[in-house]
C-alpha cells in the first residue's frame, strides 16, 4: 500500500474506531491473523476451491481459488456471486437442509447453517451485504483466482474470530440441477434463474494466529510466491496500525474535551 492510500484510509479507520469506542472490542483493530477454508461442492455442482483471509487490523486480503464452476451464462462467463457468510453455526448444509424437497439446497435453506452475508467478495466497489447479487462485479467462468484487499466490517471480523465465517460461492450449471429446480426463479431475486444464485461450493474459514505459524510455514503458497508481496503487506499493516493508534488518541482527546 502506498503512502497516499494509507492517508486515505484514515477517515475509515476513524469511523471504525468510533463504532468500537469504549469497549474491549478495540483489540480487533490490532490483530493480524489468517483464516483458511477448503471449499467443498454443494448441490452436485462439481465446484471446489480454497479461500484464505489474511487479516491486518481492519483490513483483509481475501484470496479465493475456484475450479469446476459453471462456465457460461447467456453467452458470457457465468457470474459467481461469492460471500463471507457470518454469525450462524459456521457450517455448510448437507442435503437434509432441502426443506422444500426440490432436490437442491438453495441459499435461503442454507442460512440456518452458514448465516447471512457479512461481506460480498466483489471485484471492485462496495463489498457490503448490499452488493450480494451485484453480478457484474463478481468473478465468472469455470475457474478463477480472486484476490482483493477489503475493509473488514466488525461483524465479519467477529465471525472470523469465533469460527462462524463461511465462504459460499454461488452459481450452478442448470443442467446439473433437477429439472424442476432448474426451472424455478432464484429465492433471492425473482428476476434471476435459480441456477444463478444456487450455492455451488462452501467452506468454513478456520483461523490461525500468524504469530503461531512456523517460519516459512504452512501457508498455501500465495504469499511465498513473492517475497516482495510479504514485505509490502507487513509494512502496510504496520502503517495501518500506527494510524489506528493515532485515531484512538485523537478520539480520547475529543472525548475528554
Ligand atoms: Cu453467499
Amino acid at each position: 500500500m502506498n503512502k497516499k492510500m494509507r492517508l486515505l484510509a484514515v477517515p475509515t479507520l476513524a469511523l471504525g474506531a468510533l463504532a468500537l469506542s469504549g469497549g474491549p472490542a478495540m483489540a480487533h483493530g490490532e490483530d493480524s491473523w489468517s483464516s483458511q477454508a477448503t471449499l467443498n461442492t454443494m448441490n452436485n455442482s462439481g465446484t471446489t476451491g480454497q479461500a484464505m483471509v489474511d487479516v491486518h487490523g481492519t483490513e483483509a486480503v481475501v484470496t479465493v481459488n475456484v475450479s469446476g464452476a459453471a462456465e457460461t451464462f447467456m453467452d458470457g462467463p457465468f457470474p459467481h456471486a461469492q460471500h463471507i457468510h457470518i454469525a450462524a453455526q459456521g457450517t455448510c448444509p448437507g442435503p437434509e437442509a432441502d426443506t422444500d424437497g426440490d432436490g437442491v439446497v438453495n441459499t435461503t435453506e442454507g442460512h440456518p447453517f452458514y448465516g447471512h452475508i457479512g461481506t460480498s467478495l466483489t471485484t471492485e466497489g462496495d463489498s457490503s451485504p448490499d452488493s450480494a447479487l451485484a453480478v457484474e462485479r463478481f468473478p465468472g467462468g469455470s475457474a478463477y483466482t480472486y484476490e482483493r484487499t477489503l475493509e473488514l466490517s466488525p461483524e465479519t471480523a467477529a465471525s472470523l474470530k469465533d469460527g462462524s465465517a463461511v465462504v459460499v460461492v454461488h452459481g450452478v450449471d442448470p443442467t446439473k440441477m433437477p429439472a424442476a429446480a432448474a426451472e424455478k426463479m432464484s429465492d433471492l431475486d425473482p428476476s434471476l434463474p435459480a441456477a444463478a444464485t444456487l450455492p455451488a461450493a462452501c467452506g468454513t474459514l478456520v483461523g490461525s494466529q500468524m504469530a503461531a505459524m512456523p517460519e516459512g510455514g504452512a501457508d498455501t503458497g500465495v504469499e511465498t510466491a513473492s517475497d516482495n508481496g510479504v514485505a509490502g503487506t507487513a509494512v502496510a499493516g504496520a502503517g495501518v496500525l500506527a494510524l489506528a493508534g493515532a485515531a484512538m488518541v485523537a478520539l480520547r482527546r475529543r472525548a475528554r474535551a
